[in-house]
């Protein structure tokens, strides 16, 4: 198949899932064409069957606010027109799939057809969805695509809760390459962390507020006090100062490390014992997947998808949103006893095998294939 996909190019959990989804498709056979306004992030190498094309727009003085979705709208046109795609896949309801139902109107004047599936992440629906500036085009533009997906079944009746949608919703899980994302042997650089065998516990995200990054210090703080620990921060974003400072003043900054953004993820996981995941929403929670793969249990709270993903006491457990307390129970009561904490290290690892990529990608194949022949 010729497939487009447009997505937002960046680290962001989408971003990542339309990259890698695209990159295995390509390894597939099909000709995959990313329409985006910068180079996803992980798509820096040459394949004969992937293909870019920058969506450039343009600044006059006159706007101040330039227009995004018709420069998008308009490659769309461009793109599927000259290289006859089949099935335009779009990440993330705002804006791309009101620039895709554009694109599809005006292809409809030359006579093209271009069947249009919109995958919800989460904060296209949960936070900016919601809002009353952006509602009525996210319903509209939902019920316009011919194929709807969703990352799990709690953003799946979210959608149908928060708007009215006629729509079927598929649910298409997140996925994990386990090629790149297993527990490698970096004995040395846990050595170099926890130089005593203190455990390591780990969070990884873009430190916005969603992601209630203050919550992992305060927990961290408190599982330190029972038992020697070190905690691993990845990622960068707006609550990272904040969280910087409240380590220091919590007196626990010695054992904090702020790593920044990384690519090599994997490798911080390798050397983690338990992951934190403490978000105020999560539609899946991808990192926490990533985690469970390196052979990380996960301790987060039930908010979202969460529960589809974190089985309560077997790959880690979970709590209430901002009960800190608990968290740092149940982080203490895993990390304190070897053999307790290997079982949650293999089950974690189990259970991350059922999201496997060899498994989730023949789902979109299947239904994109439906929807060509539906439409
Ligand atoms: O979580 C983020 O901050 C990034 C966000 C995004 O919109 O790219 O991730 C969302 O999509 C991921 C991939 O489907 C999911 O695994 C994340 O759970 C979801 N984030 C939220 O719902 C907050």
């Amino acid at each position: 198949m010729k497939i487009g996909i447009v997505c937002y190019p960046t680290f962001g959990g989408s971003g990542v899932v339309a990259t890698e989804l695209g990159k295995a498709l390509a390894d597939r056979g099909h000709q995959v064409h990313f329409v985006t306004y910068n180079q996803p992030a992980r798509l820096d190498f040459f394949s004969e069957n992937l293909f870019y094309h920058e969506v450039s727009v343009s600044k006059y003085p006159l706007f101040d606010y330039p227009p995004y979705e018709l420069a998008l709208a308009s490659r769309l046109v461009d793109v599927v027109r000259f290289e006859k795609l089949d099935v335009l896949h779009v990440h993330y309801a705002i804006p791309h799939a009101s620039a895709a139902f554009m694109a599809k109107q005006i292809l409809a004047t030359y006579g093209i057809f271009i069947p249009v599936v919109t995958t919800l992440h989460g904060t296209d629906i949960t936070l900016v969805g919601k809002d009353r500036t952006y509602k009525p085009v996210v319903t509209f533009s939902i019920n316009q695509s011919d194929g709807v997906t969703a990352v799990s079944e709690h953003l799946k009746q979210d959608t149908y809760n928060f708007f009215d949608i006629k729509k079927d919703i598929r649910v298409i899980p997140n996925f994990i390459d386990l090629q790149r994302f297993n527990l490698k042997p970096k004995d040395h650089f846990k050595k170099a962390i926890a130089p005593n065998g203190e455990r390591v516990l780990v969070h990884t995200s873009n430190f916005r507020k969603v992601k209630r990054t203050e919550d992992v210090i305060k927990i961290f703080a408190k599982v330190v006090e029972k038992i020697p620990a070190k905690l691993l921060m990845v990622g960068d974003g707006g609550e990272r100062i904040v969280c910087e400072q409240l380590s220091r003043d919590l007196g626990i900054d010695e054992h904090v490390r702020f790593l920044g953004k990384q690519d090599a993820i994997e490798e911080i996981l390798s050397v983690s014992d338990l992951f934190l995941m403490p978000s105020q929403s999560e539609s899946f929670g991808l990192a926490a997947l990533e985690a469970m793969a390196c052979k990380v249990p996960v301790i987060s709270t039930n908010a979202g998808g969460l529960p589809e993903l974190n089985i309560e006491g077997v790959t880690g457990f979970l709590k209430d949103i901002g009960d800190i307390e608990g968290m740092a129970e149940r982080s203490v009561y895993i990390l304190e006893d070897e053999q307790r904490l290997e079982q949650f290290k293999e089950n974690a690892l189990a259970h991350a095998k059922k999201f496997e990529l060899a498994n989730i990608l023949p789902e979109y194949e299947n239904y994109y294939n439906e929807i060509v022949e539906l439409s």
